[in-house]
């Protein structure tokens, strides 16, 4: 904000001498009047419409964007901040990035809440650089409570489907590296993917990340497959990879672009 009595940069915000007028300069320069996009009494929004009333504060209501405060949209009759951004008590501001200081859920970007003042993952997922996502400890949880069975469903572009079940899934926890275990395969893939007694054999793995190569290859599978999955070395099968990669089922498919992995108690 400048006054007409200083220099002033075109296009800045300006009053129009020490009034409440509010204007836009048209060129630089000192003692340069402002855009008189009002009368003597009115004040300009920040699209320089001329409004008699003071633009409106934030969850105020509103007809039309120019009623609201600048950096403010007019959403469903209220001014609001675009979902992009949070309010800070004077302005909207962009939402905050992990781990910003924050003092409510609406201050963080979509995938974060506010954790102890601080943007988050909840305490049951994890940050993959994306996106938050669960951890494997919900489907520990799950499976080791009772008997459960899996059933995978896998389907290729031309919508060519196939599936792979087994009798037994159970998931270790996070002290045993959620190491899989399943047994007696059935199904019409033709071949048995993640129990095929091998080098690409994922049942009896720990489960591997980028920062975790908990798989038996000199290399880190994780990075070269770009996905968290119970490498070997390193796979006869993953339904982790990146969707522009295809997921990967030995001697059926290395191009499926749609899986379902279920489990249920038996
Ligand atoms: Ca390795």
């Amino acid at each position: 904000m400048c006054r007409n009595t200083t220099t002033c940069a075109k296009d800045e915000l300006c009053t129009h001498g020490y009034t409440n007028i509010l204007g836009r300069r048209l060129i630089a320069g000192v003692h340069q009047e402002c855009e008189s996009c009002c009368s003597g009494t009115a004040l300009c929004n920040h699209d320089l419409h001329c409004d008699p009333n003071t633009q409106k504060t934030y969850n105020t209501t509103c007809t039309f964007r120019e009623e609201c405060q600048r950096t403010m949209y007019c959403t469903h009759g209220i001014c609001k901040c675009d979902h992009e951004d949070y309010w800070s008590g004077s302005v909207c501001l962009a939402k905050k990035p992990l781990n910003s200081t924050c003092s409510k859920n609406g201050d963080c970007k979509i995938a974060f809440r506010c954790i102890n003042n601080k943007c988050k993952c909840l305490p049951t997922e994890v940050w993959d650089g994306s996106q938050c996502t669960r951890r494997n400890d919900n489907i520990h949880l799950i499976s080791t409570y009772g008997h459960h069975e899996l059933s995978i469903y896998m389907e290729r572009p031309n919508t060519e489907h196939k599936w792979g079940n087994y009798s037994t899934f159970n998931l270790a926890d996070e002290m045993a590296k959620y190491i899989l275990t399943v047994t007696r395969y059935t199904g019409n893939t033709g071949f048995d993917a993640l129990d095929a007694s091998s080098a690409g054999n994922a049942n009896g793995q720990a489960f591997s990340t980028k920062d975790r190569d908990n798989d038996r290859s000199s290399g880190t599978c994780a990075v070269d497959e770009r996905s968290g999955w119970w490498f070997n070395s390193c796979e006869y099968s993953n339904l982790n990879k990146p969707y522009t990669g295809y997921m990967y089922w030995a001697n059926w498919a290395s191009d499926i672009s749609k899986s379902l992995i279920m489990i249920r108690r038996t």
